[in-house]
């Protein structure tokens, strides 16, 4: 295996032998050997779309197989099998039906679209011919690293905006085009570079997309006091992203006598009005995602897991975790979206009534809800603060949390930044600060959530917004600094969109992309002035200045 995709990468290099998530060997080639069926899927698909032939489902599948290759998303080996299995099939059928309609595919076929075996042992073999290693030029596979891993994260966001029914056919043959492009040896390193830039524009429609399916399914998000200590009846517990799973939950729980929390991730769905209704759904039990070895454990109900970041389950809380969607571990217990689309959770409510309510690891609230509708409406207070000298400057700390030491970097530096700055984020890098006191500024509080790491678009649309009233040229001219922590491929999604709405001089820690050689990161640095952090004191002064 070699595996670099996110941030605790091996020695910042990349993972060879296990994961330091988790993922095994074998998990690693098969996805590495997924992702390169599906380039050849791709190239019949855009064939069949050009000829006007061509079925959703195969989108619908490229986008679904892409997400679970994501970091902490699958672990299961039997899945991934499948998975390849079902994508050279699909892609017999899409060749099958352009040569029925009168097409022809010799002068799209190379080795991804004739490629064919169903022997497992023969996936192995190949997928070490088709990882990133088979790339020799550092900058070439650079690149496309970093491509392929901003199209994980657009998968995500894409098959989530799916799930409540929105769509949009761009965005899927952007993908499947992309994934073609990364094998074409023509691309010089600038055509590279443009295609990653292009990935950011279609980053900014998903998550535009999944912000108005998530908006206009559970309405916008407000202002909201979550609870995070807990109750006295069973109870289970949701993370991951997906809200349409969490609506199916409180709706089936309803009723039972269990209550809902949520965990890292799902913090936001405590803003949306449509889950606020449901008096069961208590708030927040915990913290980020790497916590929770210890707080599945005292949670004592069943965990739902709806997408990353699922760490591998102690045995202690094993029998306790479900999945769902594109997350998968064999031996823990998957639920199915059924023929109707609906799935059923009526086991894990059945597994929670026999559980002891959920120990108390903290008391008191957590303030959100602070997503582009909610600051918009309070827009002339925020002007007024800027124009007055109260605020003075905001610092978007969106992105992830992780388990690495070094990020404690984060909770420093929201302690150290001054009284009259504000703290805008979205992800679940916030866990490093949200419980911190840090005040407000005459009523608005100096850490804003905007919810979930597909939310940075809303701190997207309210950057836009103030270069809107204070009649800037260049959205680089506002009071903003961006210091970002980074751990996924959703990340590297949402650094591109940035990147493509012109935003300059972001902050990326705690470490850079092990995938960034040398020269690509020459590249991010003279034209985008992307920077690495170093410490606490020196970035406050740096940021300040
Ligand atoms: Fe965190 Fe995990 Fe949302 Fe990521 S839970 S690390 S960016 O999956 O997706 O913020
Ligand atoms: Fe290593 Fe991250 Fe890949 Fe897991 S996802 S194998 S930790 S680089």
């Amino acid at each position: 295996m070699f595996c670099h995709q996110c941030q605790e990468a091996a020695k910042n290099t990349g993972c060879t032998v296990r994961g330091v998530c988790g993922k095994t060997s074998d998990v690693s080639n098969l996805q590495d050997l997924l992702i390169y069926v599906l380039k050849g899927l791709a190239t019949y698909n855009l064939e069949a779309k050009r000829l006007k032939i061509n079925s959703i489902k195969v989108d619908r599948f490229i986008t679904q197989s892409l997400f679970t290759t994501i970091t902490n998303a699958n672990f299961d080996k039997n899945v991934f099998t499948a998975t390849i299995n079902e994508a050279l099939l699909l892609r017999q059928e899409v060749k099958t039906a352009i040569l029925n309609s009168g097409g022809r595919v010799n002068h799209i076929d190379n080795d991804s679209t004739t490629w064919f075996s169903s022997s497992e042992a023969e996936f192995q073999q190949k997928a070490k011919e088709v990882g990133f290693l088979s790339i020799e030029n550092e900058d070439v596979r650079s690149l496309i690293s970093l491509i392929t891993f901003g199209l994980k994260g657009l998968a995500a966001y894409t098959e989530h905006a799916f799930n409540l029914g929105y769509e949009d056919e761009e965005i899927y043959s952007f993908m499947q085009q992309a994934l073609v492009d990364t094998l074409d040896n023509s691309k010089t390193a600038d055509d590279l570079v443009a295609l990653n830039l292009k990935a950011g524009e279609v980053g900014v429609k998903a998550m535009a997309l999944l912000d108005k399916a998530n908006t206009s399914t559970y309405g916008h998000p407000e202002i909201t006091r979550v609870n995070i200590g807990v109750r006295k009846s069973p109870a289970i517990l949701i993370s991951g992203h997906d809200l349409k799973d969490m609506e199916e939950l409180l709706k089936q729980t309803e009723g039972t006598g269990v209550d809902v929390y949520t965990h890292s991730e799902m913090l936001p769905a405590n803003y949306y009005p449509a889950f606020k209704r449901y008096s069961h759904f208590v708030g927040n039990y915990g913290n980020a995602w790497w916590k929770q070895d210890k707080e599945f454990e005292s949670f004592n109900g069943p965990i739902l897991m709806t997408t990353n970041c699922l760490v591998p389950p102690k045995e202690s809380y094993k029998d306790r975790v479900y999945t769902t969607g594109a997350v998968g571990f064999e031996g823990l217990t998957h639920i199915p979206l059924k023929e109707d689309g609906s799935k059923d959770f009526s086991k894990i409510i059945e597994h929670a009534k026999k559980c002891k309510p959920p120990i108390e690891i903290e008391k008191g609230e957590i303030i959100g809800g602070f997503a582009h509708n909610t600051v918009l409406s309070l827009a002339d207070k925020v002007v007024e603060a800027v124009k007055s000298g109260a605020i003075k400057q905001f610092f978007v700390m969106a992105g992830c949390d992780g388990r690495m030491k070094s990020r404690d970097y984060y909770t420093d530096f929201a302690k150290a930044l001054p009284k009259d700055t504000v703290i805008l984020t979205a992800g679940c890098a916030k866990y490093k600060y949200n419980k911190l006191d840090l005040g407000d500024i005459g009523g608005i509080p100096r850490v804003l959530d905007a919810g979930q790491c597909n939310d940075s678009y809303s701190l997207a649309v309210i950057a836009l917004k103030l270069k809107e009233v204070f009649e800037l040229n260049d959205i680089n001219e506002l009071p903003i600094s961006y210091n970002i922590a980074w751990y996924e491929q959703k990340a590297v999604i949402v650094l591109l969109a940035l990147l493509h709405l012109g935003v300059k001089n972001i902050h990326l820690g705690p470490t850079l992309p092990a995938f960034l050689s040398p020269n690509v990161v020459k590249v991010l640095v003279e034209n985008f002035g992307i920077g690495g952090i170093t410490n606490v004191e020196a970035d406050v002064k740096m940021f300040l200045e």
